[in-house]
């Protein structure tokens, strides 16, 4: 009997190979978190968690990616938040440079800054799809212009970031809805509570520009879920969404993903691995959009 775990769903190569479709990269990082740190133990926990000896490599909608995944490792944070940005947006751009759709596991949701930044590398204008509890809008937080709660403000300084659509937020407050008034037009807020317990894409709330073909950047912090479904993060929210809205989302928005992260994963506040394997599992069925 193998007693190996099968990382992430046996869905990685041995090695990095170039010439793969899809890239995956772990960014223990979690130097922009504000409150609860231990992000950075999240992307370990998910490529463990999700197990290929429990969970089989084919998707929900058929897809076998068994070993088609391009596994670049981990990219270990440097001592400087600055140097860290650097590094993840330069090796970022290397990846998606070369033609390949790049998957990432945090880290806090700081590293999607850096991320956003090396899609500009693409030479087209860039949707982002952010599924959050919150919205992220802080012009800085507690003096930090890179915080986690900053995200959605950094990229939407980013001149080729065509737009920000956030969807699942309930925590809105005066001083983001502020800074959401600074890009009339470039920036949509879906809350929970516009969607409900229903489909996303059928609640007719989602700009029309994110129509099927869209090039997109996904980032999903895990606690856009509900906390029954995602306890292992810092900032849990009751009144999320659910698992199969997101996958829903995932598998039928027809988006084109020149990328996806999915950040904010604390294994020492889950249950059961509840969230970890939740985050591969996202993972696993959006590079089915990508590969299928
Ligand atoms: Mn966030």
């Amino acid at each position: 009997m193998i007693d190996h775990p099968l990382p992430l769903g046996g869905l990685l190569s041995t090695d990095s190979d170039p010439t793969l479709p899809l890239a995956f990269a772990a960014l223990p990082c979690d130097q922009s978190s504000s409150i609860r740190r231990g992000s950075a133990e999240g992307p370990g926990r998910i490529r463990l968690a999700y197990d290929g000896r429990v969970y089989n490599s084919t998707t929900e909608t058929g897809i076998d990616l068994s070993g088609a995944v391009s596994d670049l490792g981990s990219w270990e944070p440097e001592t400087t938040w600055e140097a860290t940005r650097r590094t993840y947006a330069g090796e970022a751009a290397g990846v998606l440079g070369q033609g390949q759709a790049l998957f990432a596991a945090g880290g806090d949701h700081g590293v999607t800054i850096p991320l956003g930044a090396a899609t500009e590398v693409l030479g087209e204008q860039i949707h982002i799809v952010q599924l959050d509890a919150h919205p992220d809008l802080y012009p800085e937080y507690r003096g930090d212009r890179w915080s986690h709660a900053c995200v959605a403000t950094r990229l939407l300084e980013m001149e080729h970031i065509s737009t920000v659509t956030q969807i699942g937020v309930r925590t809105l407050n005066h001083a983001q809805a502020e800074v959401a008034r600074r890009f009339p037009g470039r920036l949509a807020i879906v809350e929970a509570r516009d969607v409900g317990g229903g489909s996303i894409l059928e609640s007719g709330d989602l700009p029309d520009i994110l129509r099927p073909g869209a090039k997109v950047w996904l980032t999903v912090d895990l606690d856009v879920f509900d906390p029954a479904f995602a306890p292992g993060v810092a900032h849990p929210v009751p009144g999320g969404l659910n698992p199969r809205q997101v996958i829903e989302l995932i598998q039928e928005s027809g988006w084109s993903l020149v990328g996806m992260d999915v950040v904010e994963c604390l294994p020492a506040r889950d249950e059961g691995d509840r969230t970890a394997v939740l985050a591969g599992r996202l993972l696993h069925e959006a590079m089915g959009t990508v590969a299928g």
